[in-house]
Formats: structure tokens, sequence, C-alpha cells
């Protein structure tokens, strides 16, 4: 029997088979979870779709994070269908391209509220909204952050702001739905070559640089991701609240 045998749990985040999120969903599925799954927008409906039916899922929803309406009816759809929910995994962030370059202090107003409401209100959105479903069952939600939250990065800029402040509504959301038996934890990830890093200039190099100084001397892949974030949704780390745990090869440990 798998460590997730018939978990219901639902993915916000994937864009492609390279996408965290999907390695994840590979992971819980394989583990016996039940899986439903959210795409952003009509262009990543063809991609997600077929990734989707490629596991048996039969639940399959539009959501953009920026709509509250949009997260309503993936939320009435699972309470409708499921009647309840285990795992929810967030592996979503969006800030406009050019404020993932030059320098942070020339963040437009709009750009950080696009970055902050994408990247984090949506967790917040989510949770809400899911708690009901989760309460009583030994509920987990996961989400992705990166070291940038807490070391100035080059170019990532908002995106490093709203990773701290993700971390800390990881926190105040623990402590929010710890008492009614939902647990939220935060997986730091060290780079990986996504959709969501493609085109980042400068990424090479620090695929170069965890290479060379992190304890484990290599790059980490979706799929150690993945376990962590098994590890997360099951009862293995039923008395884990409130945690940011590192997948970085130890990069984030290492001083001079
Ligand atoms: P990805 O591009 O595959 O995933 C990002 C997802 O965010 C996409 O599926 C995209 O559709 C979604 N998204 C963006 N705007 C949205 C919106 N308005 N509504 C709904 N969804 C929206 O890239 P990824 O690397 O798998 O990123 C997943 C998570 O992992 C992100 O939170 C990212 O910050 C985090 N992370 C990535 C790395 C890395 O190096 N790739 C490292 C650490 C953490
Ligand atoms: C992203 C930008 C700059 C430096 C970066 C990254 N480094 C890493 C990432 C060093 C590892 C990837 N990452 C951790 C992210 O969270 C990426 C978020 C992201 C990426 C894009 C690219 C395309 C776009 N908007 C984006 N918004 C958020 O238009």
């Amino acid at each position: 029997m798998g460590l997730l045998q018939d978990k219901k749990g639902i993915i916000f985040g994937v864009a492609n088979e390279r996408s965290i999120a999907w390695a994840i969903a590979k992971a819980l599925r394989r583990e016996g979870a039940h899986l439903a799954f959210t795409y952003a927008n009509k262009t990543l409906e063809s991609r997600v779709k077929p990734l989707a039916e490629s596991m048996g899922s039969e639940i399959v929803l539009p959501c953009d994070v920026t709509v509250d309406g949009e997260i309503d009816g993936v939320f009435d759809t699972i309470k409708e269908r499921w009647g309840g929910l285990d795992i929810v995994i967030h592996s979503i962030a969006f800030a406009e391209k050019n404020e993932l370059k030059g320098m942070f202090m020339d963040t437009s107003r709009e750009g950080f509220r696009i970055a902050m409401d994408v990247s984090v209100y949506s967790l917040v959105a989510i949770t809400r909204r899911a708690l009901p479903l989760m309460e009583g069952r030994g509920s987990s939600i996961v989400t992705l952050t990166y070291y940038g939250s807490e070391k100035v990065v080059k170019n990532y800029n908002v995106m490093g702001v709203c990773k701290s402040a993700l971390e800390s509504a990881v926190r105040y959301l623990a402590s929010d739905i710890g008492p009614r038996g939902v647990r939220i934890n935060a997986i730091s990830a060290g780079p990986v070559k996504t959709l969501a890093a493609m085109g980042i200039s400068g990424f090479r190099d620090i695929l170069d640089v965890v290479e060379k100084k992190s304890p484990l001397r290599r790059n980490i892949t979706q799929e150690d991701v993945a376990s962590t974030a098994l590890y997360l949704a099951s009862s293995l780390s039923s008395g884990v609240t409130g945690e940011v745990i590192y997948v970085d090869s130890g990069y984030h440990i290492m001083g001079v």
C-alpha cells in the first residue's frame, strides 16, 4: 500500500513536464493519491490536460489565482466531487519580466502588486478556501520558496521580497490552521531548470556555483523536491508545520 493510498490532492502550478509541480504530482500519484490539477490560462490548458489525463486525473480546472471567482470555483468543484481534501500543492510564482532585471529599487508599484498578488496572496486565498475541506483528517499544504528570500540574489529582486513574505505567511497560516488539524510548510528548492528559470540572465552561472560550492557538489532535480513534498504531504511529517525545509544540496548552510 502506498504512503498516500486514496488520499485526495490538488496541484496548483503545472505548466509543463519540467514543472516542479509535475514532479510532485508524479511522486504523490505513485504513492496512491488521487489528484486534481489547475491551469492558469487557455494556453496552459492544452499542456496540463494531457499530463493530468496520463495519470488518470478526472478533475482539471481553470484557475488564474488573481481571480477570486476562479479559486471559489475550484473548491466548489472539489467539495462536490470529493467532499474533502488531504493535500494542496501551491507551486506558483509570477513577476513581470522587466522586474527580474536591473535594480530592485526600480520595482514599479504595479509590478510589486502583481508579484505579491500571484506569488503570496494566492497562498492565503487558497488556504482559506481549502481549510473547511481539509480539517480533521491530518491534511497538509505545501508551497515552494527560494533562497533569494533571505539573501540578495542578482535579478531575483521583487521575487525575493515576495518569497520572504511567502515564508512568513506560511508561519502565520500554520498558526491559524494548526488548531484545526491542518499543516502547512514550504520547501526552499535550489535552482532548477524550469519555465520559471528560462531566460533569466546568469542562471547558468548560478547552477555552476551550486555545483562547486554546495556540500553535495551537485544541483538538485525536480525529483529531489518531489520526495520532500511527499514527506510533507504524508503522515511521516505529522509533527511538522510552519517550517521551511531546504532541498538545495545544502547550499544555504555554507559560509566562506
Ligand atoms: P513553472 O513555470 O513550471 O511553474 C510556475 C507556475 O506558476 C506555472 O505553472 C504558472 O502557470 C503558474 N502561475 C503563474 N501565474 C499564475 C496565475 N496568475 N495563476 C495561476 N498560476 C500561475 O516553474 P517552477 O520552477 O516549477 O516554479 C514553481 C515554484 O517553485 C514557484 O513558486 C517558484 O518560485 C518555485 N521555485 C523554483 C525554483 C527554480 O529554480 N525553478 C527554485 C526555488 C523555488
Ligand atoms: C528568477 C529570476 C531571477 C533569478 C532567479 C530566478 N534565480 C532562480 C530563479 C537565481 C533560481 C527561479 N525562481 C526561484 C523563481 O522563483 C522564478 C520566478 C519567476 C520567473 C519568471 C520568468 C518569466 C516571467 N516571470 C517570472 N516570474 C517569476 O515572465
